[in-house]
């Protein structure tokens, strides 16, 4: 594992993320902190008295020291509001996909044993089942109309709350991600990580104080993944800077908003969408200053056709849950220019090396498995110390699973993964876990999951399935019934019924075989 950084003992309340994001919230207190799409407006002062009315009704729960708040509710500023008073009481906030359907969320819970799950009310009767027969001691509701039992207990509570001390090193967030051996694993970050990253990322993308002309985020990603709550959330809280909030990701509405904000963050999916739309124009875009794109690689014709349409280069930046942003392209043009199809250099503090055959490389452009080391690298996977152990070199460098080369300018390029895993409109997809869910309908005797190019979502997910002698199968059956178990971004888009899959010699099924068949069917 990797070594701990000094002074990780000590506890503070200068320990715990939420004091850092909080110190960064402006002297004028009822200035704008959030505008939603639907027209609400929630001022710094609104977020101070939520944060404290529900970390003080956390903290009446009387959970343990290390206790979880898992949490499953579709987008609000309530849903933020939560995250950051998990944080301010010291507890750790696990949040889920809200298309997690009942198998997934029963590994979760049953994995992670929260003492506190927040679930939409229209799930309350399912999931508050699954989580009390886990032990879970609680089970509140919470909507995106800011309905449901979380609010209406917090609002018993006082408006001022003493931000829990912790030590540097007490975990903050469980991110679960998927594995490639179908079991998802939770990536455990600490305050440290997630403050160490915060703060790089403030000063490396400029981040514009409101003496500055003051920066305007549009947030319209999820905020259960890394992008969506810590970059994006993050990076404005800690700048005291407004988020033009999106409850989804529309184009209309987020070109609509460009007037108004100078930030945008999104996944490759959301740039491809943008360019679909006849409104984006150098004119319609005017005002804004940065636009960030990451969590899954972006086509060299996007980041090309968004420079001509709209005259900015689009600064790429590549991540992982269990490391929250890793490298950038420059912001500041002191610090370089941005090259498309590269994710730009290691961010400060951060050590990323490639690793060959017979150890690490040093030429410029030799490919190898990207390692990486620093204070952003997470903690290890909850539960899994063996699993740790593998994933982290003899030297303490984290094996990210990416395959890439550092150039002579030291700009970082990925070329591919050696982890097998679909990244779909930026979620991940692995499909181990898809096959064996194909492997257990009636039927069949195997499957390859593989992913093909695809213009919209960048990569989906094609199912080649192998049925037992005298089975009949029919794909169309395939899909509904992975459809009635696994969330929505999971299922494939196609599946192909075949004699057999092909086999090398080693009788490992050759995927690379089946991907290029399979591309453009
Ligand atoms: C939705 N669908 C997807 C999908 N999203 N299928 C594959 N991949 C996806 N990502 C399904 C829907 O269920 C639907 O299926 C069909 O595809 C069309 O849906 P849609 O209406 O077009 O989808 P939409 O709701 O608009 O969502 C698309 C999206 C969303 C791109 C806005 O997927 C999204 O927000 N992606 C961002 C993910 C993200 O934040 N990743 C960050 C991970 S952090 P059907 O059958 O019902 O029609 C990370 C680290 C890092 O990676 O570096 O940042
Ligand atoms: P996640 O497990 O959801 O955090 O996904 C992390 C993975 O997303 C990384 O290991 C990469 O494979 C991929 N990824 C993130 N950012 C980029 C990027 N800018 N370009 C290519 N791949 C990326």
């Amino acid at each position: 594992m990797q070594a701990k950084a000094t002074g990780t003992r000590k506890t503070s309340k200068d320990n715990n993320l939420f004091s850092v994001l909080r110190a960064g919230f402006p002297t004028d207190m009822r200035a704008c902190a959030v505008e939603t799409d639907s027209g609400l407006q929630y001022s710094w002062q609104d977020l101070e008295d939520a944060t404290s009315m529900v970390a003080n009704m956390l903290e009446s729960l009387e959970c343990p020291k290390g206790a979880r708040i898992a949490v499953q509710v579709e987008k609000s500023v309530e849903a933020m509001i939560l995250y950051m008073a998990t944080l301010r009481a010291g507890f750790i906030y696990l949040p889920l996909n809200t298309a997690y359907q009942s198998a997934e969320m029963a590994y979760f819970i049953e994995d992670a044993k929260p003492s506190v799950v927040v679930c939409s009310g229209k799930n309350f009767g399912w999931i508050s089942k699954l989580a009390f027969q886990c032990g879970t001691g609680y089970v509140f509701t919470l909507n995106d109309d800011r309905s449901g039992s979380l609010l209406e207990r917090a609002a018993q509570f006082s408006r001022k709350h003493a931000i829990a001390a912790c030590k540097a090193d007490d975990l903050a967030a469980i991110i679960y991600t998927s594995g490639t051996t179908g079991r998802s694993k939770g990536a455990m970050l600490s305050h440290a990580n997630l403050i160490s990253n915060a703060r790089v990322l403030q000063q490396y993308w400029d981040w514009r104080s409101a003496v500055q002309g003051g920066d305007v985020l549009i947030h319209a990603l999820p905020i259960f993944h890394v992008h969506g709550l810590f970059v994006a959330i993050h990076g404005a809280l800690i700048n005291g800077s407004k988020m033009i909030w999106c409850a989804n990701f529309g184009p209309k509405v987020a070109l609509e908003k460009m007037a108004e904000a100078t930030v945008f963050m999104g996944v490759p999916t959301l740039y491809v969408r943008l360019l679909g739309e006849a409104g984006l124009t150098r004119e319609a875009v005017r005002n804004m200053r940065l636009f960030i794109s990451g969590s899954a690689p972006m086509l060299i014709e996007t980041f090309n056709d968004w420079q001509s349409r709209t005259g900015h280069t689009i600064l790429e930046r590549y991540g992982m849950s269990e490391t929250v942003m890793l490298t950038s392209n420059p912001c500041k043009a002191q610090d370089g220019e941005r090259v498309g199809g590269t994710v730009g250099f290691p961010l400060p503090g951060v050590q990323l090396r490639i690793a060959g055959e017979g150890g690490v490389v040093s030429g410029p452009g030799e490919i190898g498995a990207i390692e990486v080391k620093g204070p952003n690298v997470f903690q290890g996977y909850w539960n899994m110390p063996e699993k740790t152990a593998e994933e982290f070199t003899g030297d303490g460098f984290f094996k990210t699973g990416d395959v890439g080369h550092i150039d002579a300018q030291g700009y970082v390029t990925i070329v591919g993964r050696s982890k097998d895993l679909i990244i779909s409109g930026g979620y991940n997809v692995y499909p181990a876990e898809i096959e064996g869910y194909i492997n257990a309908i009636a039927g069949v005797a195997e499957s390859a999951l593989v992913g093909v190019p695809d213009a919209d979502f960048g990569e989906v997910g094609v199912a080649v399935v192998v049925a037992k002698p005298g089975a009949q199968l029919e794909p169309a059956s395939i899909i509904a019934q992975l459809k009635a178990t696994l969330a929505n971004f999971k299922i494939p888009k196609r599946c192909h019924v075949v004699k057999d899959l092909p086999r090398n010699a080693m009788g490992k099924v050759q995927k690379n075989v089946l991907r290029s068949h399979y591309s453009g069917t």
